[in-house]
């Protein structure tokens, strides 16, 4: 028991440190969210509805909590 929750805290951190490393790969101005530029950058084929649809909240830059999301729901690939 004490094993499978220890595995699946390791699991839930290493998705975590995943996430933001590609946060981090694609923030090349480096303020720490990704704008539909840096995005574009890494994803060429990206459109503006694609890039909205990641932009949850509307704010017009995707934090690492969209970017997971995102990721996560196969709106994007893993980087
Ligand atoms: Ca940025
Ligand atoms: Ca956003």
């Amino acid at each position: 028991m004490k094993t499978a929750l220890i595995a699946l805290a390791t699991a839930a951190t290493v998705t975590g440190t995943l996430a933001s490393a590609a946060v981090a790969d694609l923030d090349s101005d480096g303020d720490g969210v990704v704008s539909f530029t840096e995005m574009l950058a890494v994803y060429p084929t990206l459109t503006e509805e694609g890039f909205s649809a990641v932009d949850t909240n509307g704010d017009g830059v995707v934090d690492a909590e969209e970017f997971t999301a995102a990721t996560e729901g196969g709106l994007i690939p893993e980087a």
